[in-house]
């Protein structure tokens, strides 16, 4: 059916509200698709039902948010605010039915409307307001939110635009607009009577008023508004209702009617688009941040909107200032939020008149940090000079908070002056900048890392000097996911035969799923395992026809390599090993003899070259291995374009390996690896990350870790690493690079991926891709005879998903709640 196809003639004009939730659901809908859409009950087509069942059940959302709000402002409980200007949180319908537990219901009243659930979900197009992992784990994480019933508040940007709509066109990323707003909102409240003023550059002017007080106040500044946009997130099946507060940039102008009348409409006009530019469009940049002005005016439009909210919501109770941190709590999600500091600051201090020890002591009570990178280039700071234009007083603030920190480093540290310099919130060299980590650790009372591993490497080196000064701030808190997205909802048939074993409990209580190991014997058990696996590999292998045009043996082993592209990452590992595999098909066909299908996705950032370069390369390569009949069905390499959350739930059910191949000590956590692992996927990864604990919990037995520990890699660096001589030694790797060099996959331009292997060669190879190289090959050889045993390879993909109740997201967010927040559901 297309879109346009319309339902059958059983649709009928609204009637009385009826008894059966499926009737009154499909009442509804009919409602919706004639009084909020304007159109023919009589032949709605699938993207006009799929509105109207959104916006059916954004009433049933709404209604059971007013009752949480009314819940959490009648025990007044402390309130989480959670700060990111990334949220990523997929398509909601399927979510949201699963959550109100109307999905029967829905089914029911569609299928009486002449439409199928599936084919009206496919309908929703997905709200990509993030970047990978740090905007989907804070999506993840008001799910478990909500879930545990706290009281806690999503706050980010309405980017018109969100993260790029990727095409693969001759084998080369191309980027397009995401206009994700195309068909209207309807899982939203729009509150255009609810906006807060943004105030940017101007001057400070320093004034003493009648009791003699030193005042600061911003003359002359531009002034932006900002209007909430809701978005609402249900707790699984508990009538608990969050919300997502996006902040919109819209002009003051609307809001200021004498501009009109000075006679320059267009000048008018043009300011208007300037000021709505500020949450335009998500800046696509994956761990190297933007130091663009306008990135930092929208860190600043988030936390300025923000912050009068949670002051206004604060000023109705008419309690102390100093019970702030009592009753409030705010996360910082990385540093991209931490001018939040000295905006809490400046309003304690300019306008509330605290004293700056008193602003001071709530401030530092108040906020809390979570680290998500290790990656020098992508810890965030910014030229002095754009501060003090955009933010002057905010600088200025900064400045005093830095001077008051030194004097207490000074005297804790008297006999290490470097270390002054290393801690600096400003950094001074030949230019200067404002370091937002030292900020958001200065200003913060706990400071996390996101898995075990980098939560170490974070005191042990990125952070030593200020876990020398704050040791009580640092923690651990390993990333999670939810099991309704990540299992339910993405998997469902594998969810119910789960259930049918060992009841419905796991859903919020993730490790009952150990509840599943004596069920790993069983032999009807493994087979309804596979027959759902593989079930799921046939519904992949289609995808895969109908968008890329190739045909894919489901029973072969699917190799995943889905995330972001980065060197660190290394999908150029993985595009090494897939050659070498091919040549040894070439060379000696029979020595290769369990078929693969190769899948790879991602988006590089528009202007990161070598990450598109491997992209291409990637193309290359899949066009020749799929061309070549000496290949046949061995191997088949497959580019899915736009990978995205909706395309991430297509993907992951179907996964036999899942590639974690980073350098050891350079992915923070990563997230995907554990939303393969729970859905039965076998990990081949590094020593990094979350990877590590994921492997002390499934058993070092039931995975595949190669290639360097971190230590190593910093070994092997400080020793002088040189990649030329894993080259020499190494026949088949050998032939490989000189393949890429030579041509071989770019025959029309033989000199394209020189540079490739240029980066590894002749600049140093950072990634240190050609030492683990070896290692990788032979774990990629024991992945393969483990999966000939089809028994022994059932028995591990059920053991990991058994083993991976710790890493719900629940346990992380309970974990957040407990240790750094303080607050507990209502
Ligand atoms: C990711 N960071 C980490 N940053 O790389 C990953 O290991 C971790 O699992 C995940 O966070 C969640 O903790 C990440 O996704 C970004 O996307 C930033 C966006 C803005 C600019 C800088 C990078």
């Amino acid at each position: 059916m297309t879109s346009q196809n319309s339902g059958n003639r059983k649709s009928r004009l609204p009637e009385a509200p009826a008894t059966r939730p499926a009737e009154s659901l499909k009442q509804d809908i009919l409602r919706h698709v004639l009084y909020s859409l304007g159109r023919d009950t009589e032949r709605p087509d699938r993207q006009t039902v799929f509105r109207a069942l959104a916006l059916s059940l954004r009433d049933r959302l709404v209604e059971k948010w007013i009752a949480s709000q009314r819940d959490i402002y009648s025990r007044s409980s402390k309130r989480v605010y959670y700060l990111s200007l990334e949220f990523l949180p997929g398509p909601f319908l399927r979510e949201n039915l699963i959550a109100l537990g109307l999905e029967n219901e829905a089914r029911e009243a569609l299928t009486d409307m002449g439409f199928g659930l599936d084919d009206v979900a496919d309908e929703e197009y997905e709200p990509g307001l993030g970047n990978g992992g740090l905007g989907r784990l804070a999506s993840c994480y008001l799910d478990s939110m909500a879930t545990l019933r706290l009281p806690a508040y999503g706050y980010g940007i309405h980017y018109a635009y969100g993260i790029f709509y990727q095409l693969i066109k001759e084998g080369r990323q191309v980027e397009r607009a995401d206009n994700w707003l195309r068909g209207g909102t309807h899982w939203e409240f729009e509150r255009s009577h609810y906006v807060h003023p943004v105030r940017f550059y101007g001057q400070v002017r320093e004034w003493v008023d009648e009791q003699g007080r030193l005042r600061h106040s911003l003359e002359n500044a531009t002034t932006v508004m900002a209007m909430a946009c809701d978005m609402f997130i249900p707790g699984h099946k508990n009538d608990y209702v969050l919300n997502m507060r996006l902040w919109a940039a819209k002009t003051s102008r609307e809001f200021e009617f004498s501009f009109f009348n000075t006679g320059d409409y267009i000048g008018a006009v043009e300011e208007k688009i300037r000021d709505e530019n500020i949450s335009m469009v998500l800046y696509p940049n994956d761990e190297a941040p933007e130091g663009k002005e306008l990135r930092l005016k929208q860190q600043f439009f988030l936390v300025s909107a923000t912050i009068q909210d949670i002051v206004r919501r604060f000023r109705k109770k008419g309690i102390a200032w100093d019970q702030l941190p009592r009753k409030n709590v705010i996360h910082l999600n990385e540093t991209h939020p931490a001018v939040a500091i000295p905006e809490l600051m400046r309003i304690l201090v300019d306008e509330e008149l605290l004293t700056w020890e008193e602003a001071w002591y709530i401030c530092v009570r108040t906020f809390a940090y979570t680290n998500h990178t290790v990656l020098p280039e992508a810890l965030e700071v910014w030229p002095e000079d754009l501060f003090r234009r955009l933010l002057p007083r905010h600088l200025q603030i900064i400045h005093e908070i830095n001077r008051r920190f030194l004097h207490d480093v000074r005297r804790q540290f008297p006999n290490d002056p470097n270390i002054l310099g290393r801690v600096s919130l400003v950094h001074e060299g030949e230019s200067r900048w404002v370091r937002m980590s030292h900020l958001a650790i200065v200003g913060s009372f706990s400071v996390n890392g996101v898995s075990a591993h980098h939560s170490e490497i974070l005191k042990e080196s990125v952070f030593h000097d200020f876990y020398k000064i704050f040791p009580e701030r640092f923690n651990n808190k390993t990333n999670g996911i939810t099991p309704r997205r990540w299992l339910r909802q993405c998997n469902p048939t594998l969810a119910w035969l789960i259930t049918e074993h060992i009841g419905p409990e796991w859903l919020t209580d993730l490790a009952q799923l150990k509840k599943l190991e004596p069920y790993v014997n069983s032999e009807g058990f493994h087979r309804a395992w596979m027959e759902v696996r593989l079930r799921n590999k046939h519904k992949l292998a289609e995808y895969i026809r109908d968008k890329n045009g190739i045909t894919v043996m489901p029973e072969s082993l699917f190799d995943v390599h889905v995330k972001r592209f980065h060197e660190y990452k290394r999908q150029l590992l993985n595009v090494l090993h897939v050659i070498a595999l091919y040549n040894r098909i070439r060379s000696s066909p029979g020595s290769v003899t369990v078929p693969r299908t190769y899948i790879f996705g991602g988006k590089a950032a528009p202007g990161y070259y070598m990450a598109k370069h491997i992209i291409r390369l990637i193309n290359s390569v899949a066009y020749t291995i799929n061309t070549d009949p000496r290949v046949g069905d061995l191997l088949k390499v497959v580019f899915l374009q736009n990978y995205c959350v909706t395309l991430a739930e297509r993907i992951i059910p179907a996964t036999d390996l899942s590639e974690q191949i980073s350098t050891a000590g350079m992915e923070a956590s990563g997230t995907g690896n554990m939303k393969f692992a729970l859905n039965g996927a076998i990990t081949i990864g590094t020593h990094d990350g979350a990877n590590i604990e994921i492997m002390e919990h499934v058993g070092n037995e039931n995975l595949f870790l190669f290639g360097l520990l971190s230590h190593e890699v910093n070994e092997m660096r400080s020793q002088g690493y040189n990649p030329r001589l894993f080259y020499e030694r190494d026949s088949e790797l050998r032939e490989v690079l000189d393949m890429i060099a030579g041509g071989f996959f770019s025959p029309s331009e033989p000199h394209l991926f020189r540079d490739v292997v240029e980066s590894l060669l002749n600049h140093g190879d950072r990634y240190m891709v050609l030492a683990d190289f070896r290692s990788y090959v032979y774990r990629q050889q024991d992945a393969a005879n483990a999966f000939m045993d089809q028994a022994a390879w059932a028995r591990m993909s059920m053991l990991n998903t058994s083993r991976m109740g710790f890493f719900s997201s629940d346990r992380a967010v309970d974990e957040y709640a407990k240790d750094i927040w303080g607050v507990s559901g209502v």
